[in-house]
């Protein structure tokens, strides 16, 4: 039963609804729920907004999309759930290649995420390969297309278990992730953390990437030294930092008073 807009939880429980839809379809796997939940409750600590900090983030990895020579965007089973038409006008606006990496061995699941990417109008989906594989890494993630994430300089990377990111890293690869928990390996070994929702973050990553964008410097199609200052300037361990100490916040502000 859908939950009526006046209960306190409304907008968390919409987001849960995209979530168990991506499973009904076969898009998200049984895995995928208990990932969400773990994800809502680093929303909850976080205070389920955009805070300045993911802003810092968000601002960051624009500049480091707009300024790659290769960037793709790999898709799994809850960022397709989540976000495919965000996924899909970011892919368009940068623009990046989208490819289908999983954790969950599927080959079911990797083309209906295809598929759903399609239906928002994606132009192209690049799937696995099972001749190209990305070097330090064990799991099914292993496998990438070598005109997509085999390729790139730039992998954005919204919320998946940790072993990819290091070893994308180690491959000679940046990568921006999207991830609530900023204790997780994802967050701790990525280039860009951006410490929050995914159905908050990409919209604001589009917006952000439109404004750079129309800041055209002479007959470039962006402040180049700008974005490059932005990139220089930024330190992910201290948006980890910053973002723990804000859970701290804000767990020691709900903490119960005069207790007798
Ligand atoms: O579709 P597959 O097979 O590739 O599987 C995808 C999941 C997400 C199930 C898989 O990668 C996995 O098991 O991930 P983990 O280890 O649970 O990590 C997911 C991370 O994403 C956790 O740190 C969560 O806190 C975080 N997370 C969950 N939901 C969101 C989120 N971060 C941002 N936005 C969310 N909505």
């Amino acid at each position: 039963m859908p939950a009526p807009k006046s209960h306190p939880r409304y907008a968390s429980l919409k987001i849960r609804d995209k979530i168990v839809d991506g499973m009904k379809k076969g898009i998200t796997s049984l895995d995928g729920l208990t990932a969400h939940g773990r994800g809502e409750a680093f929303d909850y600590l976080i205070g389920e907004k955009t805070t300045k900090v993911a802003k810092k983030s968000i601002d960051s990895a624009a500049a480091l999309l707009l300024t790659a020579k290769y960037p793709v965007i790999s898709v799994n089973g809850n960022a397709a759930a989540l976000a495919s038409a965000e996924l899909v006008q970011l892919s368009k606006i940068v623009p990046a290649k989208l490819e289908v990496n999983i954790f969950h061995a599927s080959k079911e699941r990797e083309m209906k995420i295809k598929e759903e990417l399609i239906k928002n109008r994606a132009k192209g989906v690049l799937l696995p390969q099972k001749s190209c594989k990305i070097r330090y890494l064990d799991s099914n993630r292993k496998y990438a297309n070598k005109d997509g994430i085999y390729k790139a300089d730039i992998v954005f990377v919204p919320l998946e278990d940790g072993d990819r990111t290091g070893a994308l890293i180690k491959n000679g690869k940046r990568v921006i992730v999207v991830d609530l928990n900023p204790l997780s390996r994802s967050a701790q070994k990525a280039t860009i953390t951006i410490v929050d929702n995914i159905v908050r973050a990409v919209p604001l990553l589009i917006k952000t990437i439109k404004q750079y964008k129309n800041e055209r410097y002479g007959k470039n199609k962006f402040d180049e030294v700008k974005l490059k200052k932005i990139i220089k300037n930024y330190n992910n361990k201290r948006v980890l930092k910053e973002s723990l100490e804000l859970i701290n916040k804000n767990l020691i502000k709900n903490m119960p008073q005069n207790l007798s």
